[in-house]
């Protein structure tokens, strides 16, 4: 049986809170809960507290985060009386640490150490957990708190043979207690991740031959370790709250300053300076921080990806070797990046040597040594650096069963699910601490950490205050917070690489991207509005009765979210304030700010005939072999603003998806021009695209009419009008976020009117300059209201926080009603307008990946007649 700290306590039978784990959150934690007077044991299998720091003791293992930052910031006095002596502390150091934190807080009498809790059962009768260690004895809890660290259960290495050596075995994740001398022997490292780059340089200066043997090389950069960071600790001197305050709200749980520096657009000086400042300064941050676009645009990503291959082949004399030490085949950041000291360098030593694995595949581990290729490569030990089954295998590693005895393991068998990274459906009263979906590994642990704690600690606060003692998400809020998680990972380039965030490095784990990366201080918002908005999404129970505000915290799509948040912060003028001269000129000085688009095979601008003067339009050309299909375009800006190069971006990615010519028309706007001078306009540049298609090099009998939301009302008109006229022959219609009615009394116009850029009220400013109150009823301006049949197939896409939502899903509905072919895509979390932010708002690529396909399939059908 395991005994607590102090020594001779037995397990007691009843708590409130059972801690698993005493590293950095279990010790929080524990301190945490005992103030609030919360009745705590804390369990652990090791002897002493420190957790991954008392598991990690091979040679070299330190921290990567600074230590002025990597250190707890609950208590002003502890940061007083605790010192680091390096930039980044050993692992001695750390644990020294964590152990002066158990002493302060005399932590201990309430540890069990030795004592692994096996198994944990729901009893819903009591409303406590029971749990039971390996050794059989029994805790009642009413809280259940996994405080078991997201990087401490060591993967089995996964290699044939590796239980006949006979020489030396060590794991980087349990190395022994006593020092291991690596004198004068032949030593293997297998992996090379952050644990393998760490201790290679150690074991090199011992070994008498070294032979790393690496399956995926890493991207590393040198960690500058030193003194703490002057500038650091002189910014904690003067302002120490205000230091740990801005840590608490940035990106990654260190104060930092965010660029704006775009990897794809700036020139290659600024580009360099930026990747040299941060190869200098030797934080993960930084050099994970060159370019605002390196985690989303693979373009990007390969400038900084290159520049360190550069400095990779700078220093390994072999140019195979260096070669082979060469990341090729992940985007930089995508697989945990690393600081080394000396790492590369080492593979300069005559004695230590780099086996490619790509290159010569181990064939089996042998009594002696390696079979590599053909090789037998004889050795005294081996050191398995090959990292964990990370984030929901210390978690599901005890047998949790929940309220419906359903296991945390069965119910995570295609991925873990999670409220915040805190909670999970079915498990009642059960808190983990950095679970996935949270932050946790993609941060400084410290600071999530503590924001963890201490929202479990308010949260068991504010139940006793209520009178209640169950608490667990409601599936509702579960699988949107699930969703939102998933957004943010699937807007980067993360789910490319096989890393452990993905769980690609532990056989037969779903392939899931684990932590959340929409940031630290996004997050922290999230969990803060949880709170304020009476526990969100929380089923509560207990004396005091049930209670529940059901709901999703997150619904708009994470880089939607990010341009509302721009445009909130920079306190614009509303446009409706504006006249039509200065509306235009600020619609033209935001668009000059956004990506340009992809690339097409050619643009060329011209004129047309107009029923009033010449239009002016640009075409759009795949670069393919023609002759291609035709889609007249329409802009979008209510009627009022835009040109025929307004939507250059979208035209551009629709011509490369499409492979179809665009023709943007320009057309007579409003004030100047009012209804119906736009759409006799449309419908005439219809017309001369028509016949002129074989000259603009495209198939005739493929013609589209396309527009994005007025463009997208003047495209549904023109269809109408072409049917009634018998002709031209429109083979398909696209409308994005059309305004298909004058209606302003739709759910969508109350629920989004305000705070998603097109506004209600801009909306009315818009129809205002249009059209007569009683000219917004007739087909021409509410094409809603006109007849339906005959029309062609149509692609129409609303979005979720839209005024215009309803009036389109209403257009399409009744295209089908009217027997129309109809593809109805409804953009979950988009805007009215984020849809046509080509590469600025990445998660609207697959909407127009839908839409593109779908308006293609309907091209290529045979024309109705
Ligand atoms: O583990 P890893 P780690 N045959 O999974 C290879 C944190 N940490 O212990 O990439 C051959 O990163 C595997 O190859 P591949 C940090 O978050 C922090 O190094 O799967 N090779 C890889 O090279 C880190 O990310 C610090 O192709 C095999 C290596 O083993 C996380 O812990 C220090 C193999 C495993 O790398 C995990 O790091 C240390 C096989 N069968 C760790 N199986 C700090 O500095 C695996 N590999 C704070």
């Amino acid at each position: 049986m395991g005994r607590s700290g102090s020594g001779s306590a037995a397990i007691p039978a009843e708590v409130d809170v059972a801690v698993i784990g005493a590293g950095f959150s279990g010790l929080y934690l524990l301190h945490k809960l005992r103030e609030l007077g919360f009745s705590v044991a804390a369990f652990d299998e090791a002897s002493d507290v420190g957790g991954t720091w008392y598991w990690n003791r091979y040679p070299g293992a330190r921290c990567d985060i600074p230590t002025t930052d990597y250190a707890y910031s609950f208590d002003p006095e502890l940061e007083k009386d605790w010192t680091w002596s390096e930039k980044y502390a050993t692992q001695p150091e750390i644990l020294a640490y964590l152990q002066h934190v158990a002493d302060r807080y005399d932590l201990r009498r309430d540890i069990w150490f030795g004592t692994r809790i096996a198994a944990a059962v729901w009893d819903e009768a009591s409303r406590r957990w029971r749990l039971r260690t390996s050794e059989d004895d029994e805790v009642s809890c009413r809280y259940y708190v996994m405080a078991s660290g997201c990087l401490s259960l060591p993967k089995k290495p996964d290699i044939e043979g590796v239980g006949r050596y006979r020489g030396e075995v060590y794991l980087t994740g349990m190395w022994p207690h006593e020092r291991v001398d690596f004198s004068g022997k032949r030593v293997a490292v297998v992996g090379t991740g952050s644990s393998g780059i760490q201790c290679i340089p150690e074991i090199a200066r011992e070994a008498a031959q070294l032979t790393v043997f690496q399956r995926t090389a890493n991207f590393s950069a040198p960690a500058h370790n030193g003194a703490p960071s002057p500038s650091r600790l002189a910014q904690l001197a003067a302002d120490r709250d205000g230091y740990r305050e801005a840590a608490r709200w940035s990106r990654g749980g260190m104060p930092a300053e965010l660029t704006d520096v775009s990897g794809v657009i700036a020139p290659d000086d600024v580009r360099r300076q930026r990747f040299e400042d941060a190869w200098q300064a030797g934080e993960l941050f930084a050099i994970l921080g060159v370019f605002s676009d390196q985690g989303i645009n693979p373009v990007a990503n390969e400038v900084v990806a290159e520049m360190i291959r550069e400095k990779i082949r700078a220093s390994v004399t072999d140019p195979e070797t260096a070669d082979s030490l060469c990341p090729k085949d992940h985007p930089f950041g995508t697989k945990r990046p690393c600081l080394d000291t000396g790492y590369f360098e080492t593979f300069n030593l005559p004695h230590v040597r780099l086996v490619d694995l790509h290159r010569m595949p181990i064939a089996t581990i042998t009594e002696t040594g390696i079979d590599a290729a053909g090789e037998s490569i004889e050795f005294d030990a081996i050191v398995f650096a090959t990292g964990f089954d990370a984030m929901t295998g210390p978690l599901v590693s005890v047998d949790i069963s929940g309220a419906d005895g359903v296991t945390l393991k069965d119910k995570w068998a295609q991925g873990p699910t999670t409220y915040l990274g805190l909670m999970t459906t079915g498990f009642p009263n059960l808190f983990m601490i950095t679970g996935p979906q949270s932050p946790s590994v993609l941060s400084n642990m410290a600071v999530s950490i503590e924001q963890h704690v201490d929202w479990v600690a308010d949260c068991l606060l504010r139940m006793r205050a209520d009178n209640l003692d169950r608490i667990e998400p409601t599936p509702l809020a579960e699988a949107g917070w699930v969703r939102h998680s998933q957004d943010c990972a699937d807007i980067t380039l993360h789910p490319r690489a096989d890393s452990w965030y993905m769980g690609a490095n532990v056989p037969g784990k779903p392939r899931v991207f684990l932590p959340y990366i929409g940031g630290v201080d996004a997050y922290r918002r999230a969990c803060q509005e949880v709170a304020e908005n009476g526990l969100m999404g929380l089923r509560l129970d207990g004396p005091a009765g049930p209670r529940c505000n059901d709901g999703v915290i997150r619904r708009v799509q994470p880089d939607v979210a990010m341009v509302l948040d721009l445009v909130a912060s920079l306190g614009l003028p509303a446009m409706e304030s504006m006249d039509a001269a200065d509306a235009r000129a600020f619609s033209e000085a935001t668009a000059a700010t956004m990506p340009p688009g992809p690339a097409v095979g050619e643009i060329t601008d011209g004129t047309l005939p107009g029923p009033a003067a010449d239009l002016a339009y640009r075409l759009y050309r795949p670069a393919s072999a023609g002759p291609h299909p035709l889609i007249a375009y329409f802009h979008g800006g209510g009627w009022v603003l835009g040109s025929q190069h307004a939507d250059e971006p979208f035209c551009r990615d629709l011509c490369v998806r499409t492979g179809a010519v665009i023709v943007s028309v320009n057309y007579r706007h409003a004030p100047e021009d009012r209804f119906p001078a736009a759409v006799d306009d449309a419908f005439a540049a219809v017309q001369w695209i028509a016949v002129n298609a074989a000259s603009l090099g495209c198939d005739p009998g493929q013609l589209a009419v396309a527009g994005w939301s007025a463009g997208g009302n003047l495209a549904a008109v023109t269809c109408q009008l072409a049917r009634d006229a018998g002709g031209p022959v429109i083979t398909s219609q696209l409308l994005l976020t059309p305004v298909t009615d004058g209606d302003f009394g739709r759910p969508s116009y109350i629920e989004n009117g305000e705070g998603f850029i097109l506004t209600a009220a801009l909306m009315r400013w818009f129809w205002d300059h249009y059209a007569d109150e009683a000219e917004r009823a007739h087909p021409k301006a509410a094409p809603l209201r006109g007849t339906l049949t005959g029309l062609p197939p149509a692609v129409v896409v609303s979005a979720e926080f839209d005024p215009l939502r309803d009036e389109g899903d209403a257009y399409a509905e009744a295209l089908a009603a009217a027997g129309v072919p109809v593809r109805q895509i409804r953009a979950r979390g988009h805007t009215h307008t984020s849809l046509t932010m080509v590469d600025a708002v990445i998660s609207g690529a697959p909407v127009r990946a839908e839409m593109a396909e779908a308006l293609s399939s309907f091209l290529q059908a045979p024309a109705r007649a």
